[in-house]
């Protein structure tokens, strides 16, 4: 997979490159990102990337001569999708991380300031894409997002730690607690299941933690997931349980 990103920060992209699983993936050659600057695409002595908006008011726009000539070199170098990360974008899913995946190749263009001049939109771009309902200052941590998200579905970047996920119980739930050595911290022991060996009770009683910390801190995702008989009797487990541990005896 390779990215193409747009930007007025390209040191603040190049950042994701340099750490973790992005990094990997890209000594494997599994990823490429590449950055190119709107800013090199100016031909004024004071190298101008913004602008006035018409109408007035606050803030200023991304001028469209630079932009468009700073596209039209990256487009006649590489054929992709172009991803303009914006607030007015649909939001970003895991859903549609996995389709930009199956990409070759994505373009990604971030804004700064109030956002593009809109002809932009118009012209060339193929998707608008926000990460959340907030307010950043710009499309680059979007970029970031995007190549983060990505790289981790491509093949042979993740080892098998991830196998879990591909799994479809795990798919729309939040994981179950994890505990790593010492067995005790600060009075807390680790719950006896996980040190018991039993492999199948193991398995049993993270489907149950994952079921339950779903129910109890996104009801939103838990309605959207159609539950086996099995699931919500694991789920009902860890109800009855919750109420039993929260009821205050006096
Ligand atoms: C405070 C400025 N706002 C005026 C009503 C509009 C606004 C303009 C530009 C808000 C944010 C931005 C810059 N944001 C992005 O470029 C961006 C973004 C985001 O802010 N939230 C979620 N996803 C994204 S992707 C790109």
């Amino acid at each position: 997979m390779q990215f193409v990103v747009l930007t007025l920060f390209p040191e603040l992209v190049q950042a994701v490159t340099q750490h973790g699983i992005v990094r990997r993936a890209i000594e494997q050659q599994a990823v490429k990102v590449s950055c190119y600057n709107p800013r090199d695409y100016t031909l004024d002595v004071h190298r101008t990337v913004d602008d006035r908006p018409y109408g007035g008011g606050p803030g200023m726009v991304m001028k469209s001569d630079c932009l468009l000539r700073a596209i039209r070199d990256v487009r006649q170098q590489y054929q992709g999708r172009l991803v303009y990360l914006s607030p007015q974008g649909e939001p970003l899913t895991q859903a549609k991380v996995q389709s930009f995946a199956q990409e070759p190749r994505l373009i990604l263009l971030c804004g700064r300031y109030e956002g593009i001049d809109e002809r932009i939109l118009q012209l060339e771009v193929d998707e608008e894409c926000s990460i959340g309902d907030y307010v950043l200052s710009g499309g680059e941590l979007g970029a970031m997002v995007l190549i983060d998200s990505i790289t981790r579905l491509l093949p042979g970047v993740l080892g098998h730690e991830d196998s879990a996920e591909q799994d479809s119980f795990a798919e729309g739930l939040l994981d179950c607690p994890h505990y790593t050595r010492p067995e005790l911290v600060e009075g807390l022991e680790v719950p006896a299941v996980l040190k018991s060996g039993n492999h199948a009770a193991i398995a049993r009683w993270r489907k149950k933690q994952m079921l339950g910390a779903t129910w109890l801190k996104r009801p939103d995702l838990l309605a959207k997931k159609d539950l086996s008989a099995a699931e919500q009797a694991l789920l009902n487990e860890f109800r009855q349980e919750y109420k039993v541990s929260s009821e205050v005896i006096s």
